[in-house]
C-alpha cells in the first residue's frame, strides 16, 4: 500500500505529482519533496514559499521541515529568506549528523554553500496584501496577525517507508524571527514508519503546547486508528487550552498509518485536506469542528 495525506486544498497538485512517483514504486522521501516543492513554487498560495505573506518588516521568512520515519533523519530551517525551496534545504540538512535545525542567516549560509537556488520570495501581490493590512491595522485598530495555512504532509511508499514534511511562511505580520510549530519535530510533524505520521496546521503557538503531532503518532502506536487518534488529540488539546487559558487557537491535524489508513480532526469551521492512496485518486475533503 502507498499513500499521501496533506493539509489544505492547495496541496492537490503537489500530492498528484507525488503519487505519480509512489505509483511507480517511488520513494516516500522523493514523493513528499516533489509534492511540497509544487506548493512552494506556486505564486498564488499566500502562505507557503514564493508568494508567501511577509512578516511585520515586509520580509518573507520561511520555515520548513523534513523527517524520515525509518532512519529518524530530521532536518529543518526556520526564518530563512531568499531561497526558492526551503523543503529541499531541510531535506539536505536531515542528512547531516549534527546542525539539523538551522535558522536565519545560518540556514541561508548553508543553503548558499550547498548551491540551492536563490530567489526573492516577496511578490508584488504579497506586497499589496502587506500594505493593505498595515492600513487596516492603523485605521481599524485590528490586530496585525491573521491566519495562515501551512502545507503539512505524510507519505507512505510501497516499501513501508514513511516521511513527513512541512513548509510555511508562518503567520502574516509575525515578528521578525518568530518561529511556529512547522519546523519543530513533534509539534508541526512527526513520523515513525513502524507506526505512522501526522502533521499540523493552525496557530503554531498553541499547536506547540500539545506536541500534538507526536501525540497522534503515540496514540496510533497504542493501537488507535488515525481518525480516533486525531480526534482524541485535537479535542484534548482544545479543551486544555480553553480550561487553562480561556481560548484555543486554530488546530487542524492530519495523519496516516503505515497501512495507508488515515484520519483528520480540527477545531475550526472549515478545514480542507487532500488524501490519495493506492485505492483512492487524490481527493479533497472538507471537515468542520465536532460540536
Ligand atoms: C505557524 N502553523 O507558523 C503555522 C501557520 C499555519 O494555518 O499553519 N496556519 O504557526
Amino acid at each position: 500500500m502507498w499513500g499521501m495525506i496533506a493539509t489544505w486544498r492547495m496541496a492537490l497538485e503537489g500530492v498528484t505529482k507525488g503519487c505519480d512517483l509512489l505509483k511507480e514504486n517511488g520513494d516516500a522521501g522523493d514523493a513528499i519533496e516533489t509534492a511540497i516543492k509544487e506548493v512552494e513554487d506556486f505564486p498564488f498560495y499566500k502562505s507557503v514559499g514564493y508568494g508567501g505573506l511577509p512578516n511585520e518588516e515586509m520580509e518573507v521568512e520561511l520555515d520548513a521541515a523534513y523527517m524520515d520515519g525509518t532512519t529518524f533523519d530530521l532536518g529543518a530551517v526556520a526564518a530563512v529568506k531568499d531561497f526558492a525551496n526551503p523543503i529541499s534545504i531541510a531535506r539536505r540538512l536531515s542528512k547531516e549528523k549534527v546542525n539539523n535545525l538551522l535558522v536565519g542567516e545560518g540556514a541561508e549560509k548553508f543553503a548558499h554553500k550547498e548551491g540551492f537556488e536563490r530567489k526573492n520570495m516577496l511578490t508584488d501581490r504579497a506586497k499589496i496584501h502587506y500594505k493593505n493590512r498595515v492600513k487596516e491595522v492603523q485605521e481599524l485598530e485590528l490586530k496585525p496577525y491573521s491566519g495562515h495555512d501551512t502545507v503539512g504532509m505524510v507519505a507512505l511508499d510501497s516499501n513501508v517507508h514513511m516521511t513527513a514534511a512541512t513548509s510555511t511562511s508562518g503567520l502574516f505580520m509575525k515578528k521578525k524571527g518568530r518561529v511556529g510549530d512547522s519546523p519543530i519535530s513533534g509539534s508541526g510533524f512527526y513520523v515513525d514508519s513502524e507506526i505512522g505520521g501526522a502533521s499540523a496546521t493552525g496557530l503554531g503557538e498553541d499547536l506547540m503546547k500539545g506536541c500534538i503531532s507526536y501525540e497522534i503518532v503515540r496514540l496510533m502506536g497504542e493501537g488507535m486508528h488515525p481518525q480516533e487518534a486525531c480526534e482524541t488529540a485535537v479535542n484534548k488539546l482544545d479543551k486544555e487550552l480553553i480550561r487553562r487559558r480561556g481560548k484555543a487557537g486554530d488546530l487542524s491535524l492530519i495523519a496516516m498509518n503505515n497501512k495507508g489508513e488515515w484520519g483528520c480532526a480540527t477545531n475550526i469551521e472549515g478545514f480542507s485536506f487532500v488524501v490519495a492512496t493506492e485505492k483512492e485518486a487524490p481527493t479533497v475533503y472538507l471537515v468542520t469542528r465536532d460540536e
